[in-house]
């Protein structure tokens, strides 16, 4: 059994896919980061970054409970712990790998910010709106470049498209003309399709149809930096 700790956003969608393209067993923890569930002492003790999504697998190396964080270190640790969606020869992994790693240290915190500025800034900083917008659409370009080689961003579906796709998914969130890029809009509608990942984003997706975050909302998740919450 896994205990996942989650809330419906493009970085917590990432786990629930692959724990449902595995079959894997899984029992989900809202952590309700509107309300601030994720500075909870309780909750730091599994992520003390205090964001979601992470993982305790009750069976984890040994036998005995196992805690991960950081959605790309989830995806490597169930994709080793059930030898799926990754290559097992070291080409083939490490080809997955690099795409992860694009995925978290490009796409994840580039497309944040770009959507950041334009949706939630107090003031329009057109400075920022336009650095983050155009790097969301270099990476888009990168991405249809390398769709026009390959299927999926490795070569055969893999972690690396599960950690993508959620970002992709909402791309109108960040303004980007979808159209513009063939090959991403062909892999996004091929990842979309799969159930395991209709049902990955589809979990506690109700949640979030509430609108924009109210003043409590705003204060826990952007303004971490300024009051004394860690
Ligand atoms: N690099 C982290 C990023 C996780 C992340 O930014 N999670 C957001 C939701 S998408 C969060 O928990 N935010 C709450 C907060 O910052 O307090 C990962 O991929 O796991």
């Amino acid at each position: 059994m896994i205990d996942l700790y989650y809330w419906p956003t493009p970085n917590g969608h990432k786990v629930p896919i692959m724990l449902e393209e595995c079959g894997l067993e899984y029992e989900t923890h809202p952590i309700n980061m509107l309300k601030g569930d994720q500075f909870d002492e309780a909750y730091l003790k599994v992520n003390p970054n205090n964001k979601i999504p992470a993982i305790v697998d009750q069976d984890g190396p040994g036998g005995k409970p196992y805690t991960v964080f950081e959605s790309g270190a989830v995806l490597l640790y169930l994709a080793d712990k059930t030898k799926r969606f990754i290559p097992q020869d070291e080409a083939g992994r490490f080809g997955v790998i690099q795409w992860l790693f694009f995925q978290m240290a490009n796409v994840g915190p580039m497309f944040g910010q770009c959507g950041h500025f334009f949706r939630y800034a107090p003031e329009p900083i057109q400075y920022a709106i336009d650095r983050y917008q155009n790097e969301t659409k270099r990476l888009y370009r990168v991405m249809d470049k390398r769709l026009d080689e390959v299927e999926y961003l490795a070569g055969d579906y893999s972690i690396a498209d599960m950690a993508t796709y959620p970002w992709v998914k909402i791309y109108d969130f960040h303004k980007i003309g979808i159209d513009e890029y063939p090959n991403v809009k062909r892999w996004r509608k091929a990842v979309g399709e799969r159930p395991a990942v209709m049902a990955g984003c589809a979990l506690l997706e109700d949640i979030m149809k509430l609108g924009d975050p109210d003043d409590d909302a705003y204060e826990n998740l952007f303004k971490q930096q300024t009051v004394d919450r860690r």
